[in-house]
């Protein structure tokens, strides 16, 4: 069983940064696993290792940029548009890998998980192909700074949800930056230490944040008041989205984030019992 991890979220949520502890874990833990690099426009030295699979070897978007004259986000479509042509290139790519864990880099751009269909289209075509897929999604804690953004960060993982339709996990990114950095001025007064109760309704949001009691604040705009009301009661009837907490200086916290992905992804559920020459010490590492 091949299985494949989509790791999704804005730009700047943490995305590579996590694939790339994510895959350190799994190997420190003797399971293989690789790097699937989709962002087209990823700069070069943003992995600390090369990326197994790289769709910049297929097209990069430099080229197209140049060479079409799109800007970076008409050319990132084109990319997508052109991976999907050509899917045979990932297939072939994707051969080499037969019994391992692929952590799929996205790229930032949050219309691809809300309304093109490339991700989609793709996610079909890894099942097609006996890869099971789970989607992530990275929200970074300083998204917690303002509840207007945090719940427009809620609705775009809801939406990405939705329109995906694999297993999913929503992560609450760089909490390092919540919890352990009291002294950090940069954010203003309420960048510090905050009350885990305070966490709680963000990891779970309490649409409450910004319709405190059904009210109101003062200083909301009355013309968000009917829009506000609505995503309080979007989100009261379909508590779809909750977060779990991410501190990467924390290897207890990826432990529980990786678990969560192989819980989610049933990791081992059915793997056919290997002849004993098989066996290496890696394999029962994973049995525990
Ligand atoms: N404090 C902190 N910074 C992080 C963490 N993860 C990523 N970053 C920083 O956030 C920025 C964006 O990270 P990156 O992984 O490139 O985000 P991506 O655009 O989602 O791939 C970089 O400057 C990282 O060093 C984290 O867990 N804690
Ligand atoms: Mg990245």
């Amino acid at each position: 069983m091949r299985y494949a991890v989509l790791v999704t979220g804005p730009a700047g949520a943490g995305k590579s940064t996590f694939s790339t502890s994510f895959m350190t874990h799994l190997r420190m833990s003797k399971r293989s696993a690789n790097i699937v690099n989709l962002d087209p426009a990823a700069t070069g030295d943003a992995f600390e290792y090369e990326p197994a699979i790289d769709i910049r070897e297929l097209i990069s978007l430099e080229d197209v940029m140049n060479e079409m004259g799109y800007g970076p986000n008409g050319g990132l479509v084109y990319c997508f548009e052109y991976l999907l042509q050509h899917i045979d290139w990932l297939d072939e790519e994707l051969g080499g890998f037969d019994d391992d864990y692929l952590i799929i880099d996205c790229p930032g751009q949050i219309e691809l998980y809300t309304h093109h269909p490339f991700l989609p289209s793709l996610v079909r075509h890894l099942t097609r192909m006996g890869i099971r897929t789970c989607g992530v999604y990275l929200l970074e804690s300083q998204f917690m700074e303002d509840k207007y953004k945090f719940f427009s960060g809620v609705l775009t993982a809801m939406s990405a949800m939705v329109n995906l339709e694999v297993p999913w996990i929503n992560i609450m990114s760089k909490m390092d930056l919540i919890t352990s950095n009291p002294d950090n001025s940069s954010g203003g007064p309420r960048n510090g230490r905050r009350t885990r109760k305070d966490i709680a309704r963000y990891l779970d949001p309490d649409p409450l944040l910004i319709v405190p009691l059904g009210r109101e604040s003062p200083n909301t705009n009355p013309r968000f008041h009917a829009l506000n009301q609505a995503i309080v009661q979007l989100i009261e009837d379909h508590p779809l989205v909750s977060f779990l907490p991410l501190d990467l200086t924390s290897p207890d916290s990826l432990e529980t984030v990786v678990s969560h992905i192989d819980f989610t992804m049933q990791y081992g559920e059915d793997e056919e019992p290997k002849e004993p020459h098989d066996m290496d010490e890696g394999d029962f590492a994973d049995m525990e």
